[in-house]
């Protein structure tokens, strides 16, 4: 393998924009390891989804579909259409080009393939030349806490659309899991030279990362700085159910509130613009901060925002 000199935590949409950023600003691309959340996975009509290994995967080869933020462009929808027809459960889009992905990768999985291998060689087919790879090979499943009961994520996020209050989250099979083979050995040795926490949700896409046991140690002791770019800017969730979340935690939500939340775990935090003035009270808890531009619209803001950490790492790293 490759020396991996940029760990990235990432979700699905958000943090697929930054690590395609850093995938195009970095000098050798397949120095980046780029870590996807998999508590978001499950078993739907008889295969398995990783979506946000998928989001990655299909934003790094340019295959995403940037309307729907998941999903492959240019896809065709004839599988969800007939399987409606035939009373089948649509409330999971799995379009026809995706479809292909899902059956490919769960006849490896029966067949005795780890998720490691089969994401690796997924990413090299796509000619991705960095290295995708899950949190763990084990299952872990999130698991949303509401006032009706516990929700398996997907029926959260997807069947009830974010809709019911949230009250918690606990990530089944994180304890008897272990970190991935290719980020434990990213993290041990000599380390990369930086990692960057992504601006996804910090309760539902990096907690069930560091819910991996090992992982929010070694990246705690790890000599490299650990990043998080926040997903919240002005108070607002770029995308996604960050903000609402936070409220119904009982937290601020606020960019401050997921420095908080990151205490102990990061040496940087970027900020956004419109966020300057909680700079002081984000340091005065120990990290430090970077204040810059970090709405990704363009693919010129996605790698002007990587080039911009990318220079932080190298400040935070002769300190
Ligand atoms: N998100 C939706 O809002 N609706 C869908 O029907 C849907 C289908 C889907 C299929 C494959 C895939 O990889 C992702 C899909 N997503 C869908 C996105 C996904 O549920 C979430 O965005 C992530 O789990 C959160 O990161």
């Amino acid at each position: 393998m490759n020396r991996v000199s940029c760990v990235a935590l990432s979700g699905g949409v958000g943090g697929a924009k930054l690590a395609l950023g850093l995938y195009k600003a970095m000098t050798d691309p397949s120095e980046l390891l780029i870590v996807a959340n998999t508590g978001d996975d499950f078993e739907h009509l008889g295969l398995r989804i990783c979506p946000d290994i998928d989001t990655v995967t299909y934003t790094l080869s340019g295959l995403s579909n940037l309307e729907l933020g998941w999903g492959r462009q240019d896809e065709s929808w004839s599988f969800m259409e007939t399987l409606g027809t035939l009373g089948g459960e649509t409330w999971f889009n799995l379009g026809d080009r995706d479809l292909a992905l899902h059956v490919e990768r769960t006849r490896r999985l029966q067949s005795g393939n780890s998720l490691s291998d089969v994401t690796a060689d997924i990413a090299q087919r796509f000619a991705i030349k960095a290295a995708v790879a899950p949190m763990a090979d084990h299952d872990v499943r999130t698991i949303v806490e509401t006032p009706e009961g516990p929700l398996a994520f997907q029926h959260y996020f997807v069947r009830d659309r974010c809709e019911p209050t949230v009250t918690g989250f606990r990530f089944d099979g994180a304890a008897s899991a272990a970190p991935s083979p290719a980020l434990a050995a990213a993290l041990s040795g000599a380390g990369p030279n930086f990692v960057v926490i992504c601006p996804s949700n910090p309760f539902i896409s990096i907690d069930p990362i560091l819910a991996v046991p090992g992982i929010r140690k070694m990246l705690v002791k790890s000599a490299a700085p650990v990043i998080a770019v926040s997903p919240i800017v002005g108070g607002q969730a770029i995308k996604g159910p960050t903000a609402k979340m936070m409220a119904e935690l009982g937290m601020d939500a606020t960019a401050q509130g997921v420095a908080r939340h990151y205490a102990g775990l990061i040496d940087g935090f970027v900020l956004d613009t419109v966020d300057a003035a909680a700079a002081d009270a984000i340091m005065a808890n120990g990290p430090d901060v970077l204040v810059t531009n970090t709405v990704m619209k363009s693919l010129e803001d996605r790698v002007s925002l990587a080039r911009e950490i990318i220079a932080f790492s190298e400040q935070l790293k002769q300190r």
